[in-house]
């Protein structure tokens, strides 16, 4: 009888590229039981369909890791794929995606079973089940389907961090993610839910509203080992509020200090909570190894803050910060949220101003940012009609959601050009460090720079016409690009021209 598991990983549409936390996660109770387990993750993986129609040849299922957006491209192509082979081949899909639309998500004719929620204990008992052909309507947290019915269990209760078995970081293959974004790094999770409740945020609907986390001694053993064991250089703790306990924060900077680990780390955090910690505080964290908060500010504008549920937040807190992290060697990274609804040019020219304004007080702070994309299970989607947004009605509907090209239908044609140009000229107007390697020469760098002090002036008066800049700096970036990630590179032209 065949003991083995496939995982597919669709590619993330990112250069950041490292192993799927969620595929880790759900991974150890299997091999805990015995099973063999096979990952094949498209971004590394050239030949990705290919490997998952050998693998499944002698497999109990398919597994399937998604968020909403590009992801469900390739998901779509390798289940379909999976079933012409064998239509009775059993294909699991779970994460995101399929926790928030289970229903929806099941209606597609290739997919027979989602878990919601976290899938650690419901994917081990449903491969049991399937192993032993025995029915699974018993099993809480999955919805599957019967003589072309949708049937969903009870749910499964959250549990806590603490009681969740470790991540398998055995199965990922460091060397190759190394290979694409030449670094050699991996994501770690230390709590889970958040506490507040931003209206185009979706965490509540998987993990609710109840924070919980490992204890300070946990990280810093667990994170000094996994550094050590895989010789990574930086983790990414992907935590949506890693600050709401401070002195777990502060016993983790001791740990880590005393411990004398030696990796870089990242948090995310949000603004008002980052502005509880003191210079001190923020001096013993870079000692401990942390390098930079990513903190979402979202908007400049105070009516757009408010329409986002998001009041908590306080901008001369977040100037004081910026100033007090820079000071202490920790790179404050800001997030930033165009388009949202109500979002006019007034709104958007105060969110402009504040990111000027911000990144020229305190250089070393950085802005990404984003369109507003309107996710399944977020606040605002129970708006979704009287906003305008058609919601999808199938799973493949969902592809196109992806906030580097969004359109919407307040922003379409010439003003989505127009502020995809803008953001074109913010990404060079001022510098920003992304996880992967920085591959440019000398001379790019020289020109690069040069090329900000014009884009600064066109950010001032708002002025984007001909954008010579944007053409010289992507004739640049041909030169040195050493990796674009498949899905952005699909998909970046069509947005571009709509
Ligand atoms: C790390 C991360 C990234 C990394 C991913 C790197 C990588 N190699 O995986 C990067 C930076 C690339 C990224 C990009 C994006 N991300 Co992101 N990301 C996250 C983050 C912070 C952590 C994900 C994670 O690994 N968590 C840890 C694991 C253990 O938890 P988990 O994923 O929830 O997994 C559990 C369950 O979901 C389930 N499960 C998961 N997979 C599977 C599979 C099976 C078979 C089963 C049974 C169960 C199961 O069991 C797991 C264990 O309990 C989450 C926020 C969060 N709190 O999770 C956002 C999040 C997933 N991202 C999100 C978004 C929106 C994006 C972007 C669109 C952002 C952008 N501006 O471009 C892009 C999307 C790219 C794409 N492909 O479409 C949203 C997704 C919302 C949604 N509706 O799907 C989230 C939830 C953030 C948010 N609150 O909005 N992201
Ligand atoms: S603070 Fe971040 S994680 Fe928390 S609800 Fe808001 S957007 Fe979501």
């Amino acid at each position: 009888m065949p003991r083995k598991i496939v995982f597919f990983f669709p590619s993330f549409a990112s250069s950041e590229a490292t192993a799927p936390l969620g595929i880790l996660a759900v991974a150890t109770p299997l091999l805990r039981a015995g099973y063999a387990v096979r990952l094949i993750d498209s971004t590394i993986t050239p030949d990705y369909k290919k490997r998952v129609l050998e693998e499944v040849k002698d497999a109990i299922c398919l597994c399937v890791s998604l968020v909403t957006g590009p992801m469900i491209r390739e998901t779509v192509e390798i289940a379909r794929a999976v079933k012409e082979w064998n239509p009775d081949f059993p294909v699991i899909l779970g994460g995101w995606h399929p926790s928030l639309l289970p229903k929806q998500t099941l209606e597609a004719e290739f997919v027979d079973v989602v878990v919601r929620g976290q899938g650690e204990e419901t994917l081990l008992e449903l491969v049991q089940h399937l192993e032993n052909h025995s029915a699974i309507d018993l099993i809480p947290g999955i919805g599957f389907k019967r003589d072309g019915k949708i049937i969903f269990t009870t749910e499964r209760p959250l549990k806590p961090l603490v009681d969740m078995p470790p991540k398998a970081y055995e199965l990922a293959d460091f060397d190759a993610y190394e290979r694409l974004c030449g670094r050699r790094w991996a994501m770690y999770t230390s709590s889970l839910a958040c506490p507040f409740n931003c209206a185009y945020c979706t965490n509540g609907g998987v993990y609710g509203r109840k924070w919980n986390a490992l204890p300070a001694e946990q990280f810093v053993e667990e994170t000094v080992a996994l550094t050590r064991r895989y010789n990574l250089e930086m983790l990414w703790v992907v935590d949506d509020n890693f600050l709401v306990d401070l002195d777990r924060a502060r016993a983790i900077g001791e740990g880590l200090v005393r411990a004398r680990a030696n990796f870089k780390w990242s948090i995310q955090a949000t603004t008002n909570l980052t502005a509880r910690l003191s210079l001190e505080d923020l001096r013993l964290l870079r000692r401990a190894g942390l390098h930079q908060i990513c903190q979402g500010v979202d908007s400049g504008s105070p009516k757009i803050l408010k329409l986002m549920n998001k009041t908590f937040q306080d901008f001369d807190d977040i100037y004081a910060c910026a100033a007090r992290c820079l000071r202490a060697g920790i790179r404050p990274s800001f997030n930033i949220i165009f388009a949202y609804p109500g979002e006019g040019r007034t709104e958007l020219r105060q969110t402009i101003s504040f990111i000027m304004d911000v990144c020229r007080r305190f250089p070393g702070a950085e802005f990404w940012t984003n369109i507003f994309t309107p996710y399944p299970g977020s606040p605002v989607m129970q708006r979704a009609e009287e906003i305008g947004i058609e919601v999808p009605t199938s799973l493949e509907g969902w592809a196109d959601f992806f906030p580097r090209y969004t359109v919407l239908p307040w922003l379409k044609g010439r003003d989505h050009r127009r502020l995809q140009v803008l953001r074109d000229y913010l990404r060079i107007a001022f510098d920003r460090i992304p996880i992967a390697a920085d591959t440019r020469d000398r001379a790019t760098r020289i020109f690069q720079k040069m090329l900000s002090f014009p884009a600064r002036w066109r950010l001032d008066h708002d002025f984007y016409e001909y954008p010579v800049e944007l053409w010289l700096n992507d004739r640049l970036k041909r030169r040195t690009a050493n990796f674009k990630p498949a899905v952005d590179a699909k998909r970046l032209e069509p947005a571009a021209a709509c």
